[in-house]
């Protein structure tokens, strides 16, 4: 069983004028300690999302795909991120045995496996209308990490009995990032899914600073955000680790 951070950052390429703003996020929510962190682009750009995400590979480092890496999430032994004025730039390490980055980051990519192996992304992360996660499995193979989103009991139940790593569910609250968006499930539908499954889980939708603890002591393992992390990063984060410990 992995064990997934308590803050899940997505990176939505929607709230970034470029690429260049997109890794800047990115590695301010490094320096604020994220080490798992989700590629989302709803363009339907393929190649726009192939571009993006290999150049968030290879500013960001950190290949935990690998069996050795599998389990915990983030602070191994690493070396440190060499910073490079004005934006700090890791140079990643790409084999085995090669020393990687402190506090560098497993990335997720949505929806898209195809697009996680081209950009030797750690994990995909699919929907209800996307490839089946026994699907997603076979083409990402056993150590990539696999996540699925779930609406309701039933979409909880089935995800359950598959090979995904961990579980979302959501929206727990009203959000505006999320086009044509399924029904609010609320605290109560956070502690239905946590009845369902053992999986890691990780709630999604209009989580924010304000009303994170209450998500967590829902029981949720993690909370998954965008909105509340674009305006100043890397203290947005912070905060979201200060309040859920
Ligand atoms: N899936 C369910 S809600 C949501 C997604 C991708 C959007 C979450 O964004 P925000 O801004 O944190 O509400
Ligand atoms: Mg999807």
């Amino acid at each position: 069983m992995i064990v997934v951070p308590r803050l899940y950052p997505i990176a939505d390429a929607a709230c970034f004028s470029s690429t260049y703003d997109l890794i800047s996020f990115a590695q301010d929510l490094i320096a604020a300690g994220c080490t798992l962190l989700q590629y989302r682009n709803k363009s339907g750009n393929a190649r726009v999302m192939l571009e993006q995400a290999r150049e968030l590979r290879r500013r960001l480092g950190f290949h935990s795909h690998f069996p050795q890496n599998r389990g915990e999430v983030g602070h191994l032994t690493l070396e440190r991120i060499q910073s490079q004025s004005p934006h700090p730039v890791a140079k990643s390490a790409t084999r085995v045995g090669q020393p990687r980055f402190e506090n560098s980051v497993r990335l997720i990519m949505n929806d898209r496996a195809d697009l996680c192996l081209m950009a030797d992304f750690d994990g995909v992360h699919v929907g209800q209308d996307d490839l089946s996660p026994e699907s997603v499995r076979k083409i990402i193979g056993p150590d990539r990490l696999l996540g699925v989103s779930t609406h309701n009991p039933e979409q909880v139940a089935e995800a359950a009995k598959t090979s995904a790593d961990y579980l979302a569910i959501g929206p727990v609250f009203a959000t505006a990032s999320k086009e044509k968006p399924d029904p609010v499930v609320g605290l109560e539908g956070v502690r239905r899914a946590r009845q369902l499954t053992r999986k890691p889980l990780v709630a999604i939708g209009g989580i924010t600073r304000a009303n994170a603890k209450s998500v967590i002591e829902a029981g949720a393992d993690s909370v998954a955000v965008i909105s509340d992390l674009i305006r100043d990063p890397r203290k947005s984060a912070e905060e979201f680790f200060r309040i859920l410990g």
